[in-house]
């Protein structure tokens, strides 16, 4: 049985998992649900997804749910480990990627996610977007990036220099990034040239090219 994963094909997070499935090169299926009609709402997918977020993955029985939690798993089971996930024996490699994956979630996905509601998700509600607080967002996520290039002018990626996870989990926000105007996703930038570096490298991924494609 192929992995499967119960989602939608424009949702950033479902991204998350499928470019690692398509790095690991383990055969998928997305279910598409609906956000219009409110499937994840549902009872039966609260069964599976208590918070009612896309998606949530079934491998052969094995159900999980929140994408960072998914994709570590995949890389434990399908041959990541190495790749995509230091060896557990490797201490310190494993400490700097919990770092790299700390930093990502709180200093990335974090602000992206507070402009994204801003900007993107209150206007598809039927809500008005505030002008001040948007901008209040981007200013906090350009300092973050600041601190993104400085950790990047000392390392390739950002849990050394070696590709992990981490890196990976930046891309699903490169097309609202790009939109949003910062202009480290386009492959140059006069204030955050490491990052640029980096986001030209990683965005560069067969696997990212493959889930942009079937978008
Ligand atoms: N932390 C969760 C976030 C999942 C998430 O927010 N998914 C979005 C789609 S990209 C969603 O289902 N939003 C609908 C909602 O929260 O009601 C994860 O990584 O799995």
């Amino acid at each position: 049985m192929v992995v499967k994963l119960y989602g939608h094909p424009l949702a950033t997070s479902g991204h998350r998992v499928q470019i690692v499935l398509e790095e690991l090169n383990v055969p998928y299926e997305l279910i598409t649900l609906s956000f219009e009609k409110q499937d994840h709402k549902s009872p039966e997918y609260l069964a599976h997804q208590p918070f009612g977020q896309m998606p949530y993955m079934d491998d052969d029985g094995f159900e999980l749910f929140e994408t960072r939690a998914i994709c570590r798993y995949l890389a434990v089971k399908y041959g990541g480990i190495g790749t995509l996930l230091p060896p557990q024996s490797d201490v310190e490699a494993t400490a700097r990627f919990e770092q790299a994956a700390s930093v990502e979630l709180n200093n990335f996905e974090a602000p992206v996610s507070q402009l994204a509601w801003e900007v993107w998700y209150k206007p598809m509600r039927g809500l008005k977007t505030i002008p001040e607080e948007a901008q209040a967002y981007k200013t906090k996520l350009e300092g973050r990036m600041d601190a993104y290039d400085a950790m990047l002018s000392k390392t390739k990626f950002l849990a050394g220099d070696d590709l992990t996870m981490a890196d990976l989990f930046h891309l699903p926000y490169e097309s609202f990034l790009k939109e949003q105007g910062f202009d480290f996703v386009s492959g140059e930038s006069t204030r955050w040239p490491n990052v640029a570096r980096w986001w030209k490298e990683i965005a560069s991924r067969p696997s990212w090219k493959k889930v942009i494609a079937s978008s």
